[in-house]
């Protein structure tokens, strides 16, 4: 429009003279100022500042001839070709106007100033003084909404302007549009929400978005878009700005704008990526979607009889499984085993990993055998199944502690209790399988027991290689249970010159029972010994505390021949000492004797009971005898050896039993050997004494009692070895 201007003007042959001004500030005047003005005169001034900036003009004088319309004479300011205002006059009128104390402002940084002059002046004109300045341009408040010159926040300066981006985001390279970095991680849960950024706030402009997902093989994704969908679209051409795209697998979906919901997306793909392209500009909602994943359908398994399903469900889906197990009283069977649970698994091909197993009844299979015992079936058919039962019955008289089992859930047998040890048959104790005669009374020489008598009977062999020449010799013992016997300290002792007690080795005793005839020892069982157990105060001087306990390397079986003997009940403080005086109990042994023996021993020279050397073994009776005896009163027993030395020393833990008179047979049995009573209610013998020692005399003699270990003062010690003793 200038340029046509400035040709129109010269075509009419009024080309100006051109000033051109370029400072941040100046000052223009009329020509020949404060003269008045030449006649037939363009001048035009060029005023531009840097960019960024506008000018400001005004005038400090103005005086130009006036004219309607400002015909002849006039100043004039453009820009951009339009026309700024036109000026003429001294004085503001209808039809002329003066600049005042108004000023100008250039639309941007270039405006011209044209003073034309016509041919005449009726008086003298001073003319003009103009000023100009550059002034900044507030960018930022020049446009706003859809026309900012900044996406986010615009910031003015002087000469120029810029933009920045709120929180998160980044200042696009057009310095103008602020983008975020939307692309994610991968999402791989099997179910999510993904959305355009700041949803439902506006999205933002010149993004290039991609979610990626992707769960497991086997999986298929189902997308489902929310109703509010507002992406920038075009009425005629599809998609142009903005636009969301699918890609799973092989299949594309979209791209997808506007204000309408895509709504579900089933894929057949268990990976999808979305795009989302948006231009640099628009104000849109945007989108959001939720995902899920769902997996291959398996089939309704078949539940085989008396199984069980967990989780039960009407539609199983990839990744589900189902734990089987059975009705009570059932197992499953599965490759020839039994187990309690088995899971099958719904596999990516929509197939179960197994077939769930049969279930079988529990079977307990045979009971466990117990010794001395008979199983008997609580079924005609010997059945091992599930709720099937069995009793034990002891042989032997035994009793037993459990009788009744059941085949329980877990495929044991199980007492009533629900424990699963099995039961132990306790031999009745002290029941001899023939009984002694009741009326025997005063035996002079004893007498020859029969087979059956004195089950519990045992000898013992005894080798001791710790003495130069060895040393051998026999006691006696008597038998406890399966696998003890109880003797005298003194038979297990290893023969030392020194007052140590220290027990011969364990595999250099021999124990016989069920021995009639001692001659006869290959129809006795025999039995090594395990360990030696000697009472920890034993002591050899004196004999006090002369008891041991001896443990069988086998368990004995009980026959017509071979039962334990009971024990007494244990002695406690306040009880009288038992057995009480004048009590009759009884003793048997092949009566082995050797008093000679005796002298070189033992440190304890004087005492006839102590084990017999082998050399010059000498049994009074190869049959087993038996002898009835009293017990003799404490004091009696006490005053009895007193008055023999004063190196006898009776303790609480002895008695002594025999008679006054004497006779050979008060002192008949074996070293070690069982002085028993029979309770009378009960019928059962039980162990009161141990032989132990006597003398000085010879057995027989008159008021030579013999002497016994008390054995109820041990109780508690032997029921700390054997934990089922046999009791009374
Ligand atoms: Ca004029
Ligand atoms: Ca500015
Ligand atoms: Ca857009």
């Amino acid at each position: 429009m200038r340029l046509i201007l400035i040709s129109l003007l010269f075509s009419l042959g009024l080309g100006a003279q051109q000033l051109s001004l370029s400072g941040m500030y100046g000052s223009l005047c009329s020509p020949n100022f404060p003269e008045p003005y030449p006649r037939d005169t363009q001048l035009r001034w060029n005023v531009s500042v840097p960019d960024g900036f506008q000018i400001k003009l005004y005038f400090s004088h103005f005086d130009l001839e006036p004219s309607y319309l400002c015909e002849y004479d006039y100043v004039k300011v453009e820009a951009e070709g339009e026309v700024l205002a036109l000026f003429c006059g001294k004085e503001q009128t209808d039809t002329e106007a003066v600049p005042a104390q108004q000023a100008l402002t250039s639309p941007r940084n270039s405006l011209s100033l044209l003073f034309s002059s016509d041919f005449s002046d009726e008086e003298r004109f001073s003319g003009f003084v103009a000023h100009y300045s550059a002034v900044d341009v507030d960018e930022c408040s020049e446009r706003s909404g859809e026309d900012a010159l900044c996406d986010h926040f615009c910031h003015n300066y002087i000469g120029g302007y810029y933009c920045s981006c709120r929180y998160g985001y980044r200042l696009h390279s057009d310095n103008h549009t602020c983008r975020v970095e939307c692309s994610s991680d991968v999402f791989r849960e099997r179910s999510g929400v993904l959305s355009s950024i700041d949803f439902p706030a506006p999205y933002p402009k010149s993004c290039e978005c991609l979610y990626r997902i992707e769960v497991e093989d086997g999986f298929r994704l189902r997308l489902q878009f929310d109703s509010h969908f507002d992406v920038e679209d075009h009425p005629d051409v599809s998609c142009p700005y903005d636009y969301i795209k699918i890609k799973a697998g092989s299949a594309v979906f979209g791209p997808f704008c506007g204000d309408r919901s895509p709504g579900v997306i089933q894929t057949d793909s268990n990976v999808a990526s979305v795009v989302f392209h948006s231009d640099s500009s628009g104000e849109n909602l945007g989108w959001r979607l939720g995902y899920t994943a769902t997996g291959s359908q398996c089939p309704m398994p078949n539940t085989p009889p008396n199984a069980l399903m967990n989780p039960f469900q009407s539609e199983y889906f990839f990744k589900d499984h189902i734990l089987f197990t059975c009705e009570p009283g059932y197992h499953l069977l599965k490759d020839g085993g039994h187990l309690d649970h088995y899971q099958i698994d719904c596999r990516a091909d929509g197939s179960w990993s197994d077939r769930p197993p049969p279930c079988h009844m529990v079977d307990c299979g045979s009971p466990k055998m117990v010794d001395m015992a008979d199983v008997v079936f609580g079924n005609h058919d010997n059945s091992t199944l599930f709720g099937a039962t069995v009793q034990y019955v002891c042989r032997e008289g035994g009793v037993q502690l459990n009788t009744s089992y059941r085949c329980g859930l877990s495929g044991d047998w199980v007492d009533s209790e629900g424990r699963s040890t099995v039961p132990t048959c306790l031999p009745t104790c002290g029941q001899p399988s023939r009984p002694l005669p009741p009326q025997v009374k005063r035996i002079v020489g004893g007498r020859s027991a029969e087979p059956g008598f004195f089950p519990w009977q045992v000898l013992l062999s005894v080798e001791d290689l710790s003495r130069v020449p060895e040393d051998r010799w026999f006691g006696s013992g008597a038998l406890l249970s399966q696998s003890w016997v109880l003797t005298a300290a003194h038979i297990l002792r290893s023969l030392r010159r020194d007052t140590s007690v220290v027990p011969v080795a364990a595999d250099h005793v021999k124990v016989f029972l069920g021995l009639h005839d001692a001659r006869d020892k290959r129809r006795a069982t025999n039995l090594s010994v395990d360990r030696i157990f000697l009472h920890p105060d034993f002591q050899p001087n004196n004999y006090n505390n002369d008891i041991a306990l001896l443990r069988l390397s086998e368990r004995v079986e009980f026959n017509q021949l071979i039962r334990p003997v009971c024990l007494p009940l244990p002695h406690t403080q306040d009880d009288p000492l038992a057995p009480p005086p004048n009590s009759l109990g009884v003793v048997a042994g092949w009566g082995i004797s050797n008093p000679n023996a005796s002298a070189s021993s033992s440190p304890s020279s004087t005492l006839t009971f102590d084990p017999v050397s082998d050399t010059d073994l000498e049994m009074t009776s190869d049959l087993l005898q038996y002898v009835k005896l009293p017990v003799v009163s404490q004091a009696e027993c006490e005053a009895s050896y007193a008055s023999r030395s004063v190196s006898y020393n009776i303790t609480d833990n002895m008695f002594c039993a025999g008679f006054f008179e004497g006779g050979r047979d008060t002192c008949l049995g074996d070293s070690g050997g069982a002085f028993v009573m029979e309770d009378e209610v009960s019928r059962r013998w039980a162990v009161f004494g141990l032989v132990s020692w006597g003398g000085p005399e010879e057995c027989g003699s008159l008021r030579v009692y013999g002497v016994y270990t008390r054995v109820a003062k041990y109780v508690e010690w032997i029921q700390s070895h054997l934990h089922a003793a046999p009791w009374w």
